[in-house]
């Protein structure tokens, strides 16, 4: 039996590897994603589409972060239209960044004058407390195009704040991140620096292409980088344009992504150097469910060219490859996932974020979890149910791989009452897996929410 076991463990092993973890978030819709690298973890900051709605009527933003590229943990919703007294609807895209330990994430959002202005919120941690820090809009003068802000701080301080739809406008920010000198300046469109320009002769466009939104500005190896939005056949295109200073001129440079089966019309980019790689973030709407107005975050790796330019580069199911592992001996919050199904998140003043709404035949995959040399006798994980709550079974390397661990729920006293768990282990397991905590609904007897998931360790 155990000669079978391992054998079946060395199998599974390498049938295991690396399977779809696009998009990167699963328990909700994430969309107009932008990186963050700080302290040598990767920032995702996020929105949150709303299932069935037709069209952007979001209201909050969420902050995801990794350390291996595979596994992302999510912080739920720091900050909501609720965080901004003069905001009123639609919570669109947003970028977060670091500024002498402070961190400032500028939103916009539809304001109580009825246009889009923009807003920052600045916070001590990258993933929040954050408060508004003006009580009123950095940009707002009656404009619909004041959306999708990026900033970018500059080797000599100077920060700079781009944003637009349909045009694009930038503004020098102050040391202080939250106030500007100097007017809002248009940026010039033309064929040569952002494609094509706006109209409807084919000739005014001639790379098929043009500025629409979602700027992503950035510095690389002394060159200034501007991705954005552009117009490809039925969707947006990520196309991109460079310049040798921060204030352009530009000069198109083609599309990074285009003709794409992302089942939504947009598709919002962030771009980011993370421990040696570079990664290119967008959206799709090809969650369940998902669509345009049903999008979540998408990661995948690419190469710049030896002259700096961007290769193309097309979507993928399995996203990157994984430059990290997880430590199973330490505290993992449930909420730490490279792919689940049948499951949502919670958060709560005590508790922070916890996974929530588990059903049956549902699960989390956690991947790159190393065991080391040396297995673990038990597992613990903290979890509450209000009624009985079904069994939260370990499997591992699949989905239907063995069960190495089981525990029956009982009732805790109520959704909110976590109460530790521990199991004995039913086998031996070391080196690296993908560890998947699967819902056992005892046979789809049970088939409403089974229980909430707070954290887990092996000892
Ligand atoms: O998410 C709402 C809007 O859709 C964003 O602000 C745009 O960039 C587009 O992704």
């Amino acid at each position: 039996m155990k000669k079978y076991f391992a054998l079946a463990l060395a199998t599974l092993a390498f049938w295991g590897v690396s399977r779809a973890d696009n998009p990167i978030v699963q328990t909700h819709f994430g969309p107009d994603p932008a990186p963050m690298v700080y302290n040598g973890t990767l920032y995702a900051y996020v929105g949150d589409d709303i299932p069935g709605f037709d069209f952007y009527y979001m209201t909050k933003w969420h902050v995801l972060s990794t350390t291996d590229m595979v596994n992302w943990t999510d912080y739920g919703t720091p900050i909501s239209l609720e965080s901004f007294k003069w905001a009123r609807d639609r919570a669109w895209a947003a970028q977060c960044i670091e500024r002498n330990g402070k961190f400032y994430w500028y939103v916009c959002a539809q304001s109580n004058k009825n246009d889009m202005a923009i807003g920052v919120a600045v916070s001590d941690s990258p993933t929040g407390p954050f408060k508004d820090a003006l009580g009123k809009p950095l940009i707002i003068n009656g404009s619909w195009s004041n959306i999708d802000p990026t900033v970018c701080i500059d080797d000599d301080g100077q920060a700079y704040l781009y944003w637009g739809n349909g045009s694009l406008f930038y503004v020098k920010l102050n040391k202080d991140m939250v106030s500007y000198s100097g007017d809002i300046v248009t940026v010039p469109i033309s064929v040569e620096s952002f494609g094509g320009v706006r109209g409807n002769k084919s000739v005014e466009n001639p790379n098929k292409d043009m500025y629409v939104e979602g700027p992503w500005f950035y510095k690389r190896n002394n060159l200034y980088y501007m991705m954005y939005a552009g117009m490809g056949k039925g969707g947006e295109t990520l196309s991109y344009s460079s310049s040798n200073s921060p204030i352009g001129p530009w000069k198109y440079q083609g599309k990074i992504m285009e003709n794409q089966k992302t089942n939504s019309f947009t598709n919002h980019g962030g771009i980011i150097d993370y421990k040696g790689n570079s990664y290119l973030f967008y959206h799709t709407g090809l969650l369940p469910n998902g669509g345009s107005y049903g999008r979540a975050a998408c990661v995948e790796q690419f190469t710049y060219n030896p002259d700096g330019t961007i290769p193309s580069v097309s979507i993928s199911k399995e996203g990157p490859k994984p430059i990290g592992c997880i430590n199973p001996y330490k505290r993992v919050e449930a909420e730490t996932m490279a792919w689940s199904e049948k499951c949502s998140i919670s958060q709560n003043e005590k508790l922070g974020v916890y996974v929530s709404s588990t059903r049956s035949k549902g699960y989390i995959k956690v991947r790159e979890v190393d065991f080391g040399n040396q297995y673990p006798k038990s597992f613990s994980a903290s979890l509450a149910a209000g009624v009985d709550g079904g069994i939260l079974e370990v499997r591992l390397d699949s989905v239907s791989g063995p069960v190495i661990s089981s525990t029956q729920l009982p009732r805790t006293g109520g959704w909110d009452k976590f109460k530790t768990f521990t199991s004995e282990l039913k086998h031996k397991v070391t080196g690296k897996h993908d560890v998947y905590f699967y819902f056992n609904g005892q046979n789809i007897t049970l088939g409403r929410e089974l229980f909430n998931f707070d954290w887990w360790k092996f000892q």
